[in-house]
């Protein structure tokens, strides 16, 4: 009996697995199809089982709501949730996709619908929801061409809290804001009274936390990088924290993607306005929680009124600025800033047109005092220039300016209201310069300051003097690094420069000597040259404090002349990225000119695409090669993405992407780079220089230079990076003019996969992400300019699962194909399609 029971047991496994394998949909555990209801008690889980959405009560309620968690860890925080403000009551419903007009659907046991997607005039009602391994859940239909097209996405439509590539943000021409809402409370996710909202960039970008209509949290001015207002964003939100944009930069949007995203983590506010970061410490099998802010009293909006400074390691908290006094002293001394400071005494510009004055005190105008560590105050206003000085001089003759700042990464900063929201930082902050009458420079800060210049000047003169004489004596000179304020050896030619680089801005660079040079390379030894670049030698140097550097020894006959010189000097010293090479130097003795760098052990991408490092045993790995992909979008983002100041490379190609000792990449060679201001997109030069191969048609015939041209150039690294070959030299084939066209063809022919460097694909078990990568690699390099994704847009789509357009044809390919057309190509070009090659 039991072995006939066993045998039974056994028919009906084989029998369910049959039905499982003939039978997809079962399957297909991540999808709410027409046929495929959630009801209550089943859950929804992501591809690879990393995110789970079903129905749940928050602890102490009774209302059953739908949401999104992270699958198998312990639920601590629900990070979406759908029927927020109509709470379900029993167990009885049903989530599902509406057979009559394609919507998502949650209906109670009568049902009636408590919450949907509320897409109105659904071309088709063939749609699908999909919970992603991102935790994003998007409902999609399929169009004629069989392409999967998203119409919805949960990560659009945010809860109370952000998971890595969720969105918050602006649309900026409808005012429109992607916002998350805090919960009323722990157990009630209905809408509470903080939400965020993403300031219009005209006012400079910021988030902001607000209270109803007030302002409750303020993360201070986006500078690239970080919030000038948020000092405790750590190295991860410097990789992760980005701003993008889309629709041609119509959309702005914030969302965070840690680089080295490993451990689940979720960022949330709560009920009562606090950021609170939580991840998942696998270790000790918790979660662990961070408050992000408020860190203190003085993250909160406006805590000590105008021009009130406000310092959380300060009792009292609140000081009025320099030149500034208590507006009604009683209620600051109570305690009670909120009325906050007004000035002491008329500015010089302002007595000259009211009131007569000592001839002397006349001459002395206003001045600028520099209080550093600062949060910047509200309402800046952006000046478009790239010089600090002409950033003072702008604030200067405009009375009504009461401060300005200089900031990297945004550039000048005015403001001519109230000083509002000031906060000053321990740690981190930027410098703010206050206008003050002169009269208000106390006589003690006029005398410490003249006492600190005596100080500083002996102390510098001693050290110049001891300088000299161990350099002296040590004629060897052991190639110290010297500033420029001590370089008093340098050349006329290297004092000019320098201080044209870096009178009125913050260019701190190091100068260093020739000797210095010398004997960090052992006097140019050939055993130290690392290669040769269009403009002259590479060597490698070691400095006297052993640190390795690459010294670029421009060739008096090299095309980069003393222009190029001072673009890369102005433009890299200014930058700061980890996907960027960082310059730590130069100097200028004669007629050579030569710029240092941090040197890059593992050299240029070069060697390991094409090179000697690209043989089997060295050959990069998928992994690596997805993150170098991803590394160098990353930093072009941050060339191109601060829509003011926009820095185009015009010659980016595998050999300038260099890689660290980690194999991050870099990118290099700055010489032939341009600023773009203001709204500026496109520029033209009758000067073009790039690299065959590499550049756009619209630049290589017409010299029309843009985000897209850069853009183009991109694309055409990701195809070397994924087949190992070289563009300029690839073989051509019978029917393939370069390797643009032969994965243009393969993508068309349905051979995808034999693009890839076999290398590369052989020894993954699903080749999506190669797919999708060569994928985004034709979408940037098609012919049009204006089909080319922006570079905020290849980032989200390397980094999401979202669906992608289809390519149109390459530039410089050949036209006579019936690709062209759609309805004539033998394969259906939607990646979905490729991406059932590997199936599930
Ligand atoms: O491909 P490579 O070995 O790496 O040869 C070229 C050569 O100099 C001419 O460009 C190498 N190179 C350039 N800059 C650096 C750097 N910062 N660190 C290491 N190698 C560098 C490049």
């Amino acid at each position: 009996m039991a072995s006939t029971i066993r045998k039974l047991i056994a028919v009906l496994v084989i029998l369910s697995l049959c039905h499982l394998i003939m039978n997809p949909i079962c399957l297909a555990i991540d999808i709410i199809s027409m046929n495929q209801q959630v009801i209550d008690g089943e859950t929804v889980v992501s591809a690879g089982g990393i995110f789970e959405l079903g129905f749940f009560s928050p602890n102490g309620s009774i209302g059953r709501y739908v949401g999104i968690w992270y699958k198998g860890l312990p639920v601590e925080k629900v990070a979406w949730v759908a029927n927020r403000e109509r709470p379900l009551i029993g167990s009885n419903g049903v989530l599902m996709i509406n057979a009559s007009n394609g919507n998502l659907v949650l209906v109670d046991d009568k049902n009636v619908s408590v919450w949907s997607t509320r897409l109105v005039n659904l071309i088709s009602n063939n749609t699908v929801a999909v919970l992603t391994d991102q935790g994003n859940l998007i409902l999609r239909y399929q169009n004629k061409l069989n392409e999967s097209v998203p119409l919805w996405e949960s990560f659009n439509h945010p809860s109370d809290a952000l998971l890595p590539r969720m969105k918050i943000g602006l649309n900026t021409r409808t005012g429109e804001q992607i916002l998350a809402t805090s919960w009323k409370d722990d157990k009630d996710p209905s809408l509470g009274s903080f939400r965020t909202a993403v300031m219009d960039p005209q006012e400079l970008l910021q988030v902001l936390i607000l209270n109803g209509s007030l302002k409750h949290f303020r993360s201070g001015q986006w500078n690239r990088r970080n919030f000038i207002g948020v000092p405790s964003m750590t190295k991860d939100y410097h990789n992760g924290f980005q701003l993008l944009t889309d629709n041609n930069g119509e959309e702005l949007y914030f969302s965070y993607a840690l680089h080295s995203y490993s451990a689940p983590t979720l960022i949330y506010f709560d009920s009562y306005g606090a950021i609170i970061q939580m991840d998942w410490d696998a270790k000790e099998n918790k979660w662990l929680r961070v408050q992000v802010v408020p860190k203190g009293k003085c993250d909160l909006y406006n805590t000590c009124g105008p021009f009130g400074s406000c310092n959380n390691n300060d009792s009292p908290i609140c000081n009025c600025l320099k030149g500034y006094e208590p507006k009604y002293i009683d209620e600051w001394n109570k305690g009670n800033w909120t009325s906050g400071c007004v000035r002491k005494a008329q500015f010089q510009c302002e007595e000259m047109t009211t009131s007569a004055n000592s001839d002397d005190e006349r001459k002395r105008g206003d001045v600028f005092l520099p209080v550093s560590g600062m949060k910047l105050p509200d309402f800046s206003h952006y000046l478009l220039t790239w010089d600090k000085m002409e950033c003072e001089n702008s604030c200067l003759k405009n009375c009504s300016c009461l401060a300005y700042a200089y900031v990297d990464g945004i550039g000048c900063m005015i403001w001519g209201k109230e000083l509002i929201d000031l906060q000053e930082f321990y740690r981190g902050g930027e410098q703010l310069y206050i206008r003050l009458a002169h009269s208000q420079l106390d006589k003690s800060s006029q005398m410490g300051a003249r006492i600190a210049i005596i100080v500083s000047a002996t102390v510098g003169l001693i050290l110049i003097v001891c300088a000299i004489y161990v350099l002296k004596i040590r004629k060897k000179g052991i190639g110290s690094l010297i500033t420029f304020r001590i370089a008093s050896t340098q050349s006329s030619e290297a004092n000019l420069l320098h201080n044209n680089l870096t009178r009125g801005s913050s260019l701190e660079l190091p100068v260093f000597s020739f000797k210095c040079i010398e004997n960090a390379t052992k006097n140019f030894c050939t055993r130290n040259k690392l290669g040769e670049g269009g403009f002259g030698p590479v060597y490698k140097g070691v400095l006297s404090n052993r640190q390795e550097v690459a010294i670029k020894r421009l060739s008096r006959s090299s095309g980069q002349g003393i222009e190029e010189f001072k673009n890369e000097i102005t433009l890299i010293s200014g930058l700061q990225h980890r996907n960027l090479v960082k310059l730590m130097g130069f100097c200028i003795h004669g007629e050579e000119k030569l710029l240092i760098y941090e040197y890059m052990s593992n050299r240029s991408l070069d060697v390991f695409i094409f090179g000697s490092r690209s043989n089997d045993k060295a050959a990069l790995s998928w992994n690596e090669r997805y993150s170098i992909i991803e590394g160098i979008a990353r930093g072009l983002l941050y060339l191109h993405r601060d829509s003011r100041l926009k820095i185009i490379h015009r010659d980016l190609k595998t050999s300038n992407i260099l890689l660290d000792e980690d194999m991050n990449p870099k990118i290099s060679d700055f010489g032939m780079a341009r600023i773009f201001g203001g709204n500026q997109t496109i520029a033209n030069t009758n000067k073009i220089a790039g690299t065959y191969g590499y550049m756009s048609p619209e630049y290589a015939i017409q010299g029309i230079f843009s985000e897209k041209s850069d853009v183009f150039s991109f694309g055409v690294i990701l195809l070397e990076i994924i087949s190992s070959k070289r563009n300029s030299s690839y073989c051509h084939s019978e029917d393939s003019f370069n390797l643009l066209d032969h994965a243009w063809q393969l993508w068309n022919e349905g051979k995808i996969l034999e693009f890839p460097d076999p290398k590369v694909v052989g020894s993954l078990e699903t080749p999506t992400q190669v797919v999708r990568c060569i994928l985004v690699g034709l979408l940037c390099v098609q012919e049009h300019a204006n089909y080319r994704p922006n570079t905020a847009t290849i980032v989200s789509m390397l980094c999401s699962d979202t669906v992608l357009p289809s390519p149109k044809r390459p530039a410089y390919s050949c036209k006579d194909r019936s690709f062209d057309d759609p309805n004539l190509s033998p394969w259906s070009r939607n990646f979905v399609t490729i991406s059932n090659v590997e199936g599930r």
